[in-house]
């Protein structure tokens, strides 16, 4: 029974939205179409949030409470339409009145782009903090790009990855707002001296070239909760739409130069692993971004301060998220010495006292190191800053910590005339920290070895988190459901209330209906996997997942190997029992990155051998779905039974699609590695399955140059058989696939594919045994989401700030 307000509300909503869709699209609600049905809805939920936007902002002007801005290259942020709604506890109100207007309400969120501004975990992990940050009512802005292009739509052709580019501005955005009043200039290039006016000595900056910097503002909304939040995304455009002197002397072609070079800044998201060292235009981006930032927010909070900086660092801080913002340290320096006249000793307090920073990775080819002569050219002024932090920095480890100079090199910002962007945030900031506790111990004792040893204090742990509500409660509604109605609604915004459902773990009724919404699950991701790939799955088979960017370090290459040896058993011996599976895997190659595109050829010739292979009878399917990006994540996360987590322990800093799996009740099947650790301890032994080498039994065979893997496959046939298929000729016209093979024999299995392969083998069969026995299935299912608690980002930003920003 629907209450006299709520049926009001209904009927005021359907009022509203057929007027609305009158003026997006200048038709009858019945000639409108699909896309001006979204817009339409988009608008009026906009102006919802606007107005609480309004008042959250006013709020905050007045509260003094310190303020976080979150510098991020990546915001990986999703669809919005579906979670404005929820938040806005409006769910069922726009359900039942597009029912009535006889409209598909999935099919009108299904017109969302969704934004690729981001290539994985790192942007999604931010966005999930700003989330959950609005849902605890914490001041906490996002300041990142405006890529005109994000992360390229992956499509399948051949089984190989072809790149499209990714227009999600194509049909225009709703959820943001323009501001150019709040414009900035950022500069770039140009000379640098110094003059003597009246008698002093003042520093020149001159024939640079202006770029304005337009913030674009996208609300970020709390969960049934007032409080919005801001994340700015900062666009590139010409000074001036183009330049009139040249176009009136006939350059044509000069006068539009200039607007598509401005431009070209926020035009494309770099691809992870593209090598993006040497690259003048990303390192632009980096300062393009730091700058305009930097300058908004001492503006505002001057005019919020009496002009006076005194107290800035009490009431700000700024987190570098990796390194690619660490150029917010020198930049500081520059907008406090030269635009506000501080010292050097007072800039210095002040932006070490403001900026923390993130590790995310310890992979050495992600530890951004910039050429001295690029920055020299590109910006100079902060070349110079740099050098000049760089050398007391250095002056202080030979005078108070009395280091040698081969010590003090070590330590250098400037390093083989190369600037290292790591060194440069650690120094410039007051806390440095990793994301899991594997990851901030190997930063302490390998990695930042050298600054660990010195200011033991500033280094921190806070493992990384996801957000609940974009990946249980509004992906996966049948289980929320199910969990409110046992254990009631304090879970949503506390998610270590989960534990609550261990009281179920013997009631029969709860687990039919737990493993029936799994069921479900499976079958919503059966038909989207049949309209996508034309391959029919079973649902009542394991569903084996791996969805993550590709890299050798994730091993892809493992899974994919795994299966072709399962393939190999059940051709020699075909009446085994068997229990049927279906591997799914999704992810992205950075377009440069041969090898793991390769893995990605690979995966697509074992699914055509497989599933095309009518002796297997369809007990093992393999898919490789394309363009994974978070609205096909939502489907995903809810209809696995493993979640792969296999990477080189050591390697994975953290890992969160192993956290959004967990919460949706599948079981780890991983290596000791990242957050994989933390799951361990969470839910016990019994409920995750582990195998393969320790981080420091991999350590211990790096420092002696790697392991034998010849060694290993000559003792072991399956291998051999499994190698000499990559080159003999099994996968046909889709070729061979030597550079694998060569990389795991000729040049040694850098990620210890061969040498972790039989421990995974036996933790495959674990898993099969463990499948067939439903009670147990359901047990370690259940103790999965109920102990997933700590893995929500709540948790994770709660710790920053307490343990990080000291806002609480
Ligand atoms: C990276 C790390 C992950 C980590 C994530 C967020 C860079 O993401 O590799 O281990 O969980 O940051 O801290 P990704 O590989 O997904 O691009």
């Amino acid at each position: 029974m629907k209450s006299p307000t709520q049926l009001k509300e209904i009927e005021d909503f359907k009022s509203a939205y057929i007027k609305k869709i009158e003026e997006v699209s200048g038709e009858y609600l019945a000639l409108s179409s699909h896309l001006n049905q979204y817009q339409a809805l988009a608008e009026i939920v906009m102006e919802k949030v606007a107005t609480q936007w309004a008042k959250t902002s006013a709020q905050y002007d007045t509260i003094p409470h310190k303020r976080v801005y979150l510098f991020s290259i990546e915001f990986l942020i999703g669809r919005l339409l579906k979670s404005y709604v929820n938040s806005l506890n409006w769910e069922e109100t726009v359900k039942i009145a597009m029912h009535e207007l006889g409209l598909d309400y999935q099919t009108i969120l299904d017109q969302e782009t969704d934004p690729g501004l981001g290539n994985g975990g790192l942007g999604r992990l931010m966005a999930c903090f700003l989330e959950s940050a609005a849902t605890l009512g914490l001041p906490f802005h996002g300041n990142g790009i405006h890529y005109k292009h994000g992360l390229f739509e992956q499509k399948i052709i051949n089984g190989e990855q072809v790149e499209v580019s990714d227009n999600w501005l194509r049909n225009g955005y709703p959820f943001e707002i323009r501001k150019p009043n709040e414009s900035v200039i950022v500069k770039f290039y140009g000379d640098i001296h110094y003059e003597k006016v009246n008698g002093a000595l003042t520093f020149v900056y001159e024939n640079y070239e202006p770029i304005l910097a337009v913030p674009y503002d996208l609300p970020v909304k709390g969960y049934h909760n007032s409080t919005v939040n801001s994340l700015r995304l900062w666009s590139a455009e010409p000074l001036d739409e183009f330049d009139l002197l040249s176009f009136n002397k006939g350059q044509f072609i000069d006068a539009v130069r200039h607007k598509s070079e401005a431009e070209a800044i926020t035009q494309i998201l770099y691809p992870n692993d593209n090598e993006a060292g040497g690259k003048l235009l990303r390192l632009k981006q980096e300062y393009f971004f730091v700058c305009a930032g930097l300058k908004r927010i001492i503006s505002r909070f001057k005019r919020f301060n009496q002009n006076c900086l005194d107290d800035f660092s009490e009431k700000i801080a700024i987190h570098i998220n990796d390194t690619h913002p660490a150029l917010c340290g020198p930049e500081m320096m520059r907008i406090l010495m030269d635009d506000e006249g501080l010292s050097w000793n007072d800039a210095w307090k002040i932006t070490q006292n403001s900026l923390t920073f993130t590790n995310h990775t310890v992979l050495p080819e992600a530890l951004e190191k910039w050429p001295v002569e690029m920055m020299k050219f590109l910006i100079p002024r902060i070349y110079m800053i740099i050098e000049e932090i760089n050398r007391q920095f250095g002056e202080s480890l030979r005078l108070k910590a009395g280091l040698n100079e081969l010590q003090i090199s070590a330590l250098s910002i400037i390093q083989d005339n190369q600037i290292n962007m790591a060194n440069l945030a650690i120094v410039c900031s007051h806390s440095v920290n990793g994301v899991a506790e594997l990851h901030s111990k190997i930063l302490k004792e390998e990695t930042f070895n050298g600054y660990y040893k010195l200011f033991p204090e500033r280094f921190h742990s806070v493992t990384n988190g996801v957000t609940p509500r974009r990946f249980l409660i509004n992906c996966n509604t049948n289980l929320r459901d199910l969990i409110t109605e046992s254990i009631g609604t304090e879970w949503i915004k506390n998610l270590y209330d989960l534990e609550n459902l261990m009281r179920f773990k013997n009631d029969l009724a709860f687990a039919k209906r737990f493993c029936q919404i799994k069921l479900d699950n499976k079958i919503r991701l059966s038909h989207y996997i049949k309209q996508q790939n034309q391959i029919v799955v079973n649902p009542e088979s394991i569903f084996d997942i791996q969805v993550k960017r590709i890299h050798e370090y994730k091993r892809q290459l493992l899974n994919a190997l795994h299966v072709l040896h399962l393939y190999n058993c059940l051709k020699a011996n075909p009446n085994q029992e068997f229990i049927p599976r279906t591997f799914i895997f999704a992810g992205k190659a950075a377009p440069g990155y041969y090898f793991a595109k390769e893995i990605i050829k690979l995966i697509n010739a074992i699914a055509e051998l497989v599933n095309n292979d009518p002796a297997i009878h369809d007990r093992i399917k393999v898919v490789f779905l394309a363009n994974f990006n978070v609205s096909l994540g939502e489907i995903i996360y809810p209809a696995a039974n493993i979640s792969e987590q296999i990477s080189t322990a050591g390697k994975e800093a953290s890992g969160t699609s192993n956290m959004k799996f967990m919460m949706n009740g599948a079981i780890t099947l991983g290596t000791m590695d990242g957050a994989n650790i933390e799951i361990y301890e969470a839910v016990g032994k019994e409920n995750i399955v582990t195998f393969g080498l320790s981080s420091d039994e991999v350590t211990h065979y790096e420092k002696q140059g790697g392991y034998s893997s010849i060694e290993v496959y000559e003792s072991n046939e399956h291998i051999q058989k499994i190698m000499h298929q990559l080159i003999d000729g099994t996968f046909g016209h889709l070729g061979n696939f030597q550079s694998i093979y060569d990389s795991l024999l000729l040049y040694n299995d850098t990620y210890f594919i061969l040498k972790d392969f039989d421990s995974y083998l036996g933790a495959q069969k674990r898993i099969n045994s463990i499948f067939q026995d439903k009670t147990k299935w359901f047990n370690m299912a259940l103790h999965n989401v109920a102990y997933s608690g700590r893995f929500s980002s709540d948790r994770a930003v709660l710790d920053y700030q307490k343990k990080i920003w000291k806002t609480i």
